[in-house]
């Protein structure tokens, strides 16, 4: 039985990865915990790219299925920023709080139907006979007025789902993960991985 393994640093999303994808019966182990190492430059133009990127780059060292996502906030009133670019933004070290402080501060002033944003995530796999799947979802939502929550990762504490009138930060995992572009991007995966 072969081994999944996620070729992502961002331990927020280990977590959540591990989560949604327990009940497939395999063994989900990041790539530090396989003891692979890659950070390949992630130049794509779009999550797909990008997540294929990661994926392959991971996949050189295994003969497991490797997965990669790459994911990112838009914005619709800054022109879907930061994107792709979500964890450079700023600076990859900065933190967040920095960055969500930033961001509530370019949207200063905007009222609350101007406010909408979306999480999207791309998650790429690469076989062990090199096929190689892609799936994309997203979650609909706007920016706050502060941060709220300290669950989840990132821009959790500003992103405010309006069905459950609670940042991404104030749900539970399991809530998070079941209604997150992550969450649905896995799920769609594990039907390309029974397909395939
Ligand atoms: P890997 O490339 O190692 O997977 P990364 O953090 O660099 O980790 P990305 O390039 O895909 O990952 O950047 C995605 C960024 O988008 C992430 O760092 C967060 O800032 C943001 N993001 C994505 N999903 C998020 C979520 O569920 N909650 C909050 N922020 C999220």
């Amino acid at each position: 039985m072969h081994r999944i393994i996620f070729a992502t640093g961002n331990a927020g999303k280990v977590r959540e990865i591990k989560m949604i994808l327990g009940d497939l019966g395999m063994e989900i182990l990041s790539m530090k915990e396989a003891g692979i190492q890659a950070s390949p430059e992630e130049n794509g133009a779009t999550y797909e790219e990008n997540a294929l990127i990661k994926a392959r780059a991971v996949a050189a060292y295994t003969d497991d299925i490797v997965m990669a996502d790459d994911s990112g906030l838009e914005i619709d009133y800054l022109n879907c920023e930061p994107g792709v670019y979500s964890a450079r933004y700023m600076g990859e070290d900065t933190p967040y709080s920095i960055k969500n402080a930033n961001l509530l501060e370019r949207l200063n002033g905007v009222p609350d139907e101007e406010r909408t944003a979306r999480f999207v995530c791309a998650i790429a796999a690469v076989l062990p006979d090199g096929r190689e799947l892609t799936t994309r979802a997203t979650i609909e939502g706007r920016i706050g007025y502060e941060e709220r929550g300290e669950g989840g990762f990132g821009y959790d504490p500003i992103f405010f789902v309006p069905e459950f009138g609670k940042t991404t930060a104030e749900l539970t995992a399991e809530e998070k993960n079941l209604v997150s572009h992550r969450g649905k991007a896995l799920k769609l995966m594990k039907e390309e991985l029974k397909k395939a």
